[in-house]
């Protein structure tokens, strides 16, 4: 059955599963690893230590926090608008340095889900009462387009922890014009993107001896099979990671380590799987000024500023319309 009728799935994830799975190469799109478990094991990913992103990035805003508060100023005040705030550690850097010098501003975090939103504004009137929150429950750009409508002072965008890298470049450019099509000329955009550095250290943050990073990438296929009734083993795929150091595209597989079958029963679906034959699952793009300042030019902005840490492992880029 390889043309189903379009009413048969119930869900996106249903659907892109189907798609993915009947295409040659097999593909998995990335955003379904996360649920409450893939969740879980990302904010684990994010504490280890072969997982350099978060501790680049986490050095970048605790030295430079009083630069980047400079830039973010704003004579009427400004909203920090977060896009994907997770647990915030790492906004708290700059929330504190914008407190201390009594900016005016509001922290406006956007989640899709409630309950993140719930804990993040709980920890920060613990730990910050001063901050002024104003949640925002919905997608990105949505919410991004409600803001831009009714709000008349400045508005900067934060986007951390390279999440653009998750994105094929096409993809990232539809990003970033959609955040740009929210911003006016007053407007900046703040965003975080790894940087390609030695193939090994970015092989080790994606394949960590814990398996912390192979759960996560199998979660896929626990997924699958507790929501579209399949039968997959996760036991029976490899977690295989590679780097392309020329176009700085790093691409998560799981890998079939024998012929097998496995059924998925709301897809009303068998899937045959050779020895070896793999299932694309993720990327996790890098970067450098040149794809950044590219990727830019695309979408209609234009890189003012960046900051990096000491090794130039990461960076953060300021944007303008
Ligand atoms: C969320 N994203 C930026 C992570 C990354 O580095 O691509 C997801 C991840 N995948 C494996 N480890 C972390």
């Amino acid at each position: 059955m390889k043309n189903p009728p379009e009413t048969m799935f119930e869900t996106a994830f249903a659907e892109d599963t189907y798609k993915g799975l009947t295409s040659y190469p097999k593909y998995l799109l990335s955003k379904y690893i996360y649920d409450q478990k893939g969740d879980k094991l990302f904010q684990q990913i994010m504490d280890m230590p072969e997982y350099y992103l978060t501790q680049c990035e986490h050095n970048i805003l605790e030295m430079n926090a009083a630069a980047i508060a400079d830039e973010f100023n704003s004579e009427n005040g400004f909203d920090l608008i977060e896009l994907g705030a997770g647990d915030g550690k790492k906004t708290k850097l700059l929330l504190k340095e914008l407190v201390e010098r009594k900016s005016d501003f509001a922290y406006l975090p956007v989640d899709i889900s409630q309950h993140v939103l719930d804990e993040l504004e709980g920890s920060l009137k613990k730990d910050m009462p001063a901050v002024k929150v104003k949640v925002q429950q919905g997608t990105y750009f949505k919410t991004l387009e409600k803001l831009a409508e009714y709000n008349s002072r400045k508005k900067v965008i934060l986007v951390l922890g390279s999440n653009i890298g998750n994105l094929l470049h096409k993809r990232a450019v539809e990003f970033l014009a959609n955040i740009a099509a929210a911003m006016s000329d007053d407007d900046m955009l703040f965003m975080g993107f790894d940087q390609k550095k030695h193939p090994q250290k970015i092989l080790d943050a994606y394949n960590d001896p814990a398996g912390i990073t192979e759960a996560f990438n199998k979660n896929l296929l626990v997924r699958i099979n507790a929501e579209l009734g399949g039968n997959f083993n996760p036991d029976q795929f490899l977690h295989w990671e590679t780097y392309d150091p020329e176009t700085g595209t790093a691409k998560s597989f799981l890998v079939s380590k024998t012929a097998q079958k496995a059924s998925i029963e709301k897809l009303r679906l068998e899937v045959q799987f050779e020895a070896w034959e793999s299932i694309h699952t993720e990327i996790s793009q890098k970067y450098d000024d040149a794809i950044v300042n590219w990727l830019a030019d695309e979408a209609g902005l234009k890189v003012e500023r960046s900051f990096s840490d000491r090794d130039d492992c990461f960076k953060n880029y300021i944007f303008r319309k």
